[in-house]
């Protein structure tokens, strides 16, 4: 591995660019103190980042009419894109720094098979996008969404984790389970008016994550997996006073398609484009490449050596952001998910 690769799968459309975009404009905030830098890379991504941006600040602010509610068409854009940064540690080196955006439909295509495997032979961190409302929705007795299947796509993952990568091939790596547009869920827990019978719905996530993508969660938590894959669930609110409604299926093309409205009864401060916890999915992968690049420096872990070299800095320069970072992280408490954050399985501490 000579650079940094983290690879998003999920639904088309679920909302990964606007998520990234979110990230990055919390970037000088996330990496305050730790002595390291994300800079974009090229004009494409500063491009594409910033659109995102616009337009999910545009469909908010057409919440500005009362009683408006919006649809989100799933035309999917042009297909794989690349977004480069650069990180730089401080008194150190500098690294290029992808993340891969891959439709789940690609999965299943003989003709990506083979680029995807050598794409995921470079890539540290796996994130698995979860679009919340067809996860949590329309709830099965199966324990999970009727639209999760077709939307979020997890038995093509769980079945190319399986049946197209060897144990070999994804071992040393994070693969965080990332619920999208958990708004909706967030801010009824938050609303003791709506939520009369006390639900925790950030908590049940981690269950609906275990029922939705079983299969996956079973093959990764394997015993030739489990000491050295590390596994966690990290929600976000992606866009924060927008709340998913109720699905509608449209007359022409036979898909759901999500209605989503303003929230009810959310304080004046946080409507509008308000994202929250955006960051944490950069601050775990940031905290996994540290902890392996060190285990590296001490001969711990071959994989990530090369890593190490380019990335530079001393060893108490890296620990010291990694320390840093892990203060940001938002965690478990004890057994119980925290806002739904959850480490399933950590073989190396992070
Ligand atoms: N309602 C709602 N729409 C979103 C959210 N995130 C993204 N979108 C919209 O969904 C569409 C697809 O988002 P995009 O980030 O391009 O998805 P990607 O294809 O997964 O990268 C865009 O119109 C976004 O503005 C969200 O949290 N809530
Ligand atoms: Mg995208």
């Amino acid at each position: 591995m000579e650079t940094i690769n983290i690879l998003m799968l999920g639904g088309r459309r679920c909302g990964k660019t606007t998520v990234l975009s979110a990230m990055y404009q919390e970037i000088g905030k996330i990496l305050a103190g730790t002595g390291l830098s994300l800079s974009v890379g090229n004009d494409q991504t500063r491009k594409e980042l910033a659109q995102a941006a616009e337009i999910i600040q545009q469909n908010i602010r057409k919440f500005a009419t009362p009683l408006t509610r919006i649809e989100i068409d799933d035309n999917p854009t042009s297909a794989n894109r690349s977004y480069n940064f650069t990180l730089t540690v401080d008194k150190g080196g500098k690294i290029p720094f992808f993340i891969h955006d891959i439709p789940g439909e690609w999965l299943t295509d003989p003709q990506y098979e083979g680029g995807l495997r050598s794409l995921i032979g470079q890539c540290q961190v796996i994130l698995i996008a979860i679009d919340t409302p067809y996860l949590f929705s329309k709830m099965t007795e199966q324990g999970y969404g009727r639209y999760h299947e077709e939307y979020n796509k997890p038995m093509e993952i769980a079945n190319f984790f399986k049946n197209s990568l060897s144990t070999e091939e994804i071992r040393e790596r994070m693969v965080l389970f990332v619920p999208l547009k958990c708004e909706r869920y967030y801010n009824l827990e938050h609303n003791p008016k709506l939520n009369i019978f006390r639900r925790e719905y950030m908590r049940e996530l981690m269950t609906t994550i275990s029922a939705g993508y079983r299969d996956l969660l079973q093959y990764l938590r394997s015993p030739e997996l489990a000491g050295s894959c590390t596994l966690a669930i990290t929600p976000i609110l992606s866009a924060g006073g927008i709340d998913f409604v109720r699905f509608r299926k449209d007359g022409q093309t036979g898909r759901m398609v999500a209605l989503y409205q303003e929230p009810e009864f959310l304080p004046e401060e946080r409507k509008g484009y308000r994202p929250r916890f955006c960051e944490q999915p950069m601050l775990y992968a940031l905290a996994y490449i540290l902890t392996q690049t060190l285990r590296a420096q001490t001969g711990q872990n071959s994989m990530y050596q090369q890593v190490a070299k380019r990335l530079g800095g001393s060893v108490q320069e890296l620990y010291t952001a990694l320390e840093t970072i892990q203060k940001k992280m938002k965690r478990n408490s004890g057994i119980l998910p925290q806002d739904g954050y959850y480490i399933i399985q950590n073989p190396v501490n992070v």
